[in-house]
């Protein structure tokens, strides 16, 4: 973006409006996984430029508990042959770490927290699994990516063509500006082999998606002697992980996506045009005493423009039973709440038009 500073904090103020006025009349478990997000990205703004949170991810095994052993130089997490290690997340974070932070791993659930006193503003989140049969640690790692600088992936030679592995990554492509991968345990391999597996992994992360994937090479706890490569890592995680653009963007991109489920609660149907056959035919069901018929006929309708919200349809086809004209009888109670309903929807559907326009706008002008 050409001025993101102030482009995001105005988009996020537009987000919370249109969230506000879809809660007054949407049920909340249509409204509650956008209004997620939108706290999500207003969470993850308040630590930018203060600390760069980096989470570990990757298949038992593959090192992510050493790695954060490794950049921590000392040993801050049980790391192990026993698979898996590390059963809940923990997080390596400044000692004067502001509130933001212990903010987010309240939110989070990460409980265990070691704090460091380097110089250095890093915070690593040492994640659970990605491929033991816990779907909780997965869960875990869709919960926190939002609020990640660097999603670090700790792969090992073996494993690092994993279908997990790589099912995770593609499903988790819309975070990819964050993403680096790091090939770690290289000390079991001789140099040729480096190389190649270093190729392989970066043509199959391309395969998945990943633009210019970042592919480092380690050894965080080699079987001999110091560990290897994360010195440079260190370095790498610290020298501006991701620009503050590629940031902006992502949390845009983040608000995209919450907009567009809350749009998949909107739609739109054509209810005049639609309405004036249903209460015709309804209508002279009623003229004909198919008052049943009348009842499932305006039903089905209801349920299909306004699914969720319950009406008076017996009532009301009594009532029109009595009318000289059974129709008009439904127009002015049916349908007149019905029209009731709609009205707030296509206030929200305008409200969110507008957004979703100044959310594509602002991820145009970007870089
Ligand atoms: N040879 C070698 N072994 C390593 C290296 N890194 C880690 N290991 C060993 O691999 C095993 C697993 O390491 P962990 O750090 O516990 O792996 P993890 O990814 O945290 O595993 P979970 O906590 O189960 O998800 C341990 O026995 C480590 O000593 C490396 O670079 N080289
Ligand atoms: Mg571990």
């Amino acid at each position: 973006m050409t001025d993101p500073g102030p482009a995001l904090p105005a988009l996020l103020d537009q987000y919370d409006r249109v969230i506000a006025d879809a809660a007054t009349h949407l049920p909340v478990e249509s409204v509650e996984p956008a209004a997620t997000i939108g706290q999500a990205v207003r969470k993850r703004r308040a630590l930018v430029g203060k600390v760069t949170v980096v989470g570990l991810l990757g298949g038992t095994g593959a090192g992510k508990s050493s790695m954060l052993n490794a950049l921590a130089g000392d040993e801050v997490s049980a790391a192990g042959a026993m698979r898996p290690t590390t059963a809940r997340p923990m997080a390596w974070i400044p000692s004067d770490s502001d509130s933001a932070l212990d903010a987010l791993l309240d939110m989070l659930s990460i409980g265990e927290r070691v704090h460091h006193r380097e110089v250095a503003p890093l915070a690593v989140l040492d994640l659970p699994d990605i491929d033991s049969l816990v779907t909780d640690h997965r869960r875990l790692v869709s919960d926190v990516l939002p609020y990640l600088d660097v999603a670090l992936w700790v792969l090992d030679p073996e494993k690092y063509h994993d279908r997990t592995v790589h099912d995770l990554v593609r499903s988790l492509l819309n975070h990819q500006s964050t993403f680096r991968f790091v090939l770690n345990q290289i000390d079991r391999l001789d140099p040729a082999d480096q190389v190649l597996v270093t190729a392989e992994l970066q043509r199959v992360l391309r395969a998945d998606g990943v633009n210019n994937p970042v592919v480092w090479t380690a050894a965080a706890d080699p079987t001999f002697g110091p560990p290897q490569g994360t010195e440079e890592i260190r370095e790498s995680l610290l020298a501006a992980p991701t620009s503050s653009e590629e940031r902006d963007r992502e949390m845009v991109n983040e608000l995209e996506r919450g907009a567009g489920m809350l749009a998949g609660h909107l739609e739109n149907v054509d209810f005049t045009g639609r309405w004036e056959g249903v209460r015709k035919q309804a209508g002279e069901l009623i003229r004909d005493s198919r008052q049943w018929e009348a009842e499932m006929e305006l039903v089905l309708f209801a349920s299909e423009v306004l699914p969720g919200v319950k009406l008076d349809v017996s009532g009301s086809v009594a009532a029109a039973s009595d009318h000289p004209d059974p129709g008009a009888a439904l127009d002015a109670s049916v349908g007149r709440q019905m029209r009731e309903r709609l009205h707030p929807r296509a206030r929200t559907r305008a409200l969110l038009a507008d957004l979703q326009l100044a959310l594509r706008e602002a991820l145009r002008a970007g870089p």
